[in-house]
């Protein structure tokens, strides 16, 4: 295709499909014809990925989740048909600013953090090994919240990506199916019979998911919530016109909102509501399409493999047993077995207040024949394993992680230490049961977003010294490793790495009003806001840091400029008056002269994907500096690693296998391992100590304490500073001085500019590993028992 093909295209979608005169049109218009234009050519081969798949006869793979946090998508497809220069010429021809252009799509967030946005980069993994595959999520009316600073307070605005036309979805009003809730079951005949009391419609979106050069599609289908009587006329010709949208609105409310809280659980029933209408709805689905080409249930899992992205979807095996023994008459067992066959089980944290727990009586008021089926789940497994106490309901809850453990082939963990963890904490007494049962699938991050489309510079430098074959067999790289003794190639690498920091230093400028030097070394933590990470141990050590340059100003420092971003839950106060006081301390320490030569802080607002994609390109440090034990992977990290950042970490989640792949010497290690931290909180007194045994920690926890960043209000953080000196479960105290120590180390690297490429490049180099089709390999190969149609 030429571009003057393309523009063509998009000058007809302006008139025809918008109604809008070139003459006229906005920035908008023209993102929308573009849209529309690309996704033109993603229909063809989209039906031909779904033909060869109804006559090659293949396994199709259903990745059920709750968040798909896909970001921007324009640029993605733009990219993987490798329209990228054509998209450029033409809108030069049409004088039009192509970066605004991708720039003015929204994000599609609809997801929290890292769960979501890997389930994201599966798909586009799944679509490039041409692996048949379905997304099945929910279609968010609100995505996560918009976060802006209010004097350095986190304020949520809701999120309205669906206001404007969404132009990737096709709606699907053949594909609906009506989802129950409540009533009651009646066991008198052969078949017990659930007779639900509300019911709402659950209507299909698909929206096409194109993996590199186009070679294969697959579909996301988001469901969304409809009533099954749009609109009550009797209230209506009454008066009572809320009365009459009543209908509309209660069933819409299933998907209104994403929930936004990844670690934490409301106990909301709406939650719950949401969680049994997706996997209901994506089941049915799956049953159908099944039927419609075989009619053994029993030998389903030859064909259908579903996997559950953590608990969430956890309803599935109750459901399915449903389904194949209440509607298709199977017998329970056998049903039992076809649904264990099919289905299987993603951890992501092992966080107890993470792990999703119901309340028996609500799970059997809103689904009572699913909770008769979790029970007659229970008891099968006591009976096939006598003399064990686990069991999938205990104080009359329901333990979502049990259950979906019973009702799987395969549980997996995201890293090596994580699958560890697992089987011998949460899930010990189940793996001595099953011991074949848990694997481990280390996550992934996909290369065509998270450094080709991201990092177009050192994507070219890359593509002149070893060809572009890296972007789906990343593993490559490591051809870099033979030119990096090369002074052309490090220089050249440097000057990558060194235009996105001048890059990011005008978007500061302009976004923020904040001045920052491109020279200095960029060291930057984004991600969700949470204890666990220790966004508070990063700004202790800059207070630290701070106070250390103000003593000696004349000492030759190292320049950092240290980057924040994340959102916190909004009802997570500890998380948010993080937020508050790395806000606090950077409006101090950006404005103190002495000192603000050597050291920024920049807290940039609304993090989403977007907004990641500028930042990890330029960066020069990753802080990966999590509790060890806490973070389940960490996908941040591998992509920070693959766009030659080094790394200051602990030995936590991905961050161990980060470490061995990049070498030791190329990564900074610091903190107590998993069992040393077990082991430290049983320490009386912990915190306490370490305070007394670092002077840098007293002063700073001293600063907070006593309102130097805060003359106007002295109390604020009062009770972070107490936290810290008491219990500080996750024990940043204890951490404190190996991590100041280790920053330390950090600075005198940096001097030394053209080692410190090496170990970038270095980085890039030896990430191959970290891409998500390796991961997505091992689950078609370990899990799913799938292939590429390709
Ligand atoms: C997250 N879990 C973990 O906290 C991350 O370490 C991991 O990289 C991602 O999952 C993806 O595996 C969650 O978001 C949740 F919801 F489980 F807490």
């Amino acid at each position: 295709m030429t571009h003057a093909d393309l523009r063509a295209d998009m000058l007809r979608h302006l008139t025809y499909s918008f109604g809008k005169d070139p003459e006229h049109a906005h920035i908008r218009d023209w993102r929308m014809a573009l849209s529309l234009a690309v996704r033109d050519r993603i229909v063809d081969p989209w039906f031909d990925a779904t033909r060869k798949t109804y006559a090659g006869g293949h396994k199709r793979v259903y990745y059920l989740s709750m968040e798909f946090l896909i970001g921007r998508l324009l640029e993605d497809a733009i990219v993987n048909l490798g329209l990228l220069e054509t998209a450029r010429d033409a809108f030069a021809d049409l004088g039009v600013d192509f970066t605004e252009v991708l720039e003015n799509e929204p994000d599609a967030a609809l997801g929290n953090g890292g769960l979501g946005r890997l389930a994201a980069c599966f798909l586009d993994s799944l679509s490039t090994i041409g692996c048949p595959a379905y997304g099945y999520g929910i279609r968010y009316e609100h995505g996560l919240f918009r976060q802006s600073f209010v004097d350095g307070r986190q304020v949520e605005e809701p999120e309205d990506w669906l206001l404007q036309p969404h132009a990737w979805e096709f709606q699907r009003p053949e594909a609906a199916f009506e989802i129950g809730f409540g009533g009651s079951v009646d066991e008198s005949g052969r078949r017990a019979v659930w007779r639900p009391d509300e019911m709402v419609v659950a209507a299909a979106y698909d929206t096409p998911i194109v993996g590199w050069q186009g070679r294969w599609a697959n579909t996301l289908r988001l469901w969304s919530a409809k009533p099954v009587r749009a609109f009550d006329l009797e209230s209506f010709n009454r008066g009572d016109y809320v009365g009459a949208a009543a209908p509309e609105a209660l069933a819409r409310t299933i998907s209104r909102v994403l929930y936004p809280d990844d670690t934490t659980e409301q106990g909301k029933a709406l939650r719950l509501k949401q969680e049994y209408f997706f996997t209901a709805s994506s089941l049915r689905d799956v049953v159908r399409r099944y039927l419609s080409e075989h009619d053994d249930l029993r030998a389903m899992p030859e064909k259908v493999a579903i996997q559950l992205n953590d608990t969430h979807p956890a309803i599935a095996g109750p459901e399915l047993v449903r389904l194949l023994h209440d509607e298709k008459g199977l017998p329970f067992e056998d049903a039992e077995q076809a649904a264990r066959g099919c289905l299987s089980y993603t951890n992501h944290t092992l966080m107890p207040e993470a792990l999703e727990r119901w309340p028996e009586e609500l799970m059997a008021s809103l689904l009572p024949r699913h909770m008769q089926l979790i029970e007659r789940i229970d008891q099968a497994h006591a009976k096939a394993n006598p003399g064990r106490k686990v069991t999938a309901i205990e104080d009359g809850e329901v333990k979502m992680g049990e259950l979906s453990f019973m009702m799987a082939h395969k549980v997996n963990g995201v890293s090596a230490l994580h699958t560890g963890l697992m089987k011998e904490t949460v899930f010990a007494e189940l793996n001595r049961l099953h011991p074949d049962r848990i694997v481990n699938q280390t996550n992934g991050v996909t290369p065509r977003r998270w450094l080709l489309s991201s990092n177009p510079g050192l994507s070219r430098l890359i593509d002149d010294t070893i060809g572009n074959g890296w972007v789906d067999d990343l593993e490559r790289l490591s051809e870099l490793e033979s030119h990096i003794e090369d002074n052309g190639f490090r220089e050249a690498f440097a000057e990558a790495k060194a235009s996105n920091k001048r890059e990011l230093a005008r978007f500061v400028r302009e976004t923020e009003g904040v001045e920052i030097d491109p020279d200095a070394m960029f060291d930057i933590q984004i991600k969700r806001i949470h204890e666990y990470k220790r966004q508070h141990l990063n700004i202790l050590e800059t207070i630290a840091y701070w106070r250390a340059i103000q003593e000696n100003p004349d000492r030759d420092w190292t320049p950092r400029v240290k980057i924040f971003a994340g959102k916190a839950a909004p009802g997570y106060v500890f998380a948010k008056k993080i937020i508050h006081l790395v806000n606090d301390v950077a409006r101090m320490v950006n404005d103190d002269p002495v000192t603000s030569r050597f050291l920024k802080i920049v807290y940039l607002p609304n993090y989403n994907v977007s907004l990641a994609e500028r930042l990890i390109p330029a960066a020069d440090l990753s802080e990966q500096i999590s509790t060890a034990g806490k973070e389940a992977s960490g996908t941040g990290n591998m992509k920070f690693a693959l766009n030659g950042a080094l790394t200051i970490g602990t030995l936590d989640g991905a961050n161990v296998e980060i470490r061995e792949r990049v070498g030791a010497e190329n990564f900074f290690l610091f903190g107590m391992t998993a069992p040393e931290v077990v082991a430290r909180r049983t320490v009386a007194n912990h915190a306490e100590k370490a305070i007394a045994e670092s002077p840098e920690l007293a002063r700073a926890i001293g600063d907070i304490e006593d309102g130097v960043f805060t003359m106007d209000d002295p109390e604020r953080y009062r009770d972070i500073a107490q936290n810290l000196r008491g219990a500080d479960y996750f024990l940043v105290c204890s951490d404190f001085s190996s991590y100041y120590d280790k920053q330390r180390e950090v600075d005198a690297a940096y001097r030394n500019r053209d080692e410190w490429n090496q170990k970038a490049a270095l980085n890039t180099a030896r990430s191959g590993w970290f891409s998500s089709d390796r991961t997505i390999r091992g689950y078609m190969n370990d899990i799913w028992m799938a292939r590429s149609a390709l």
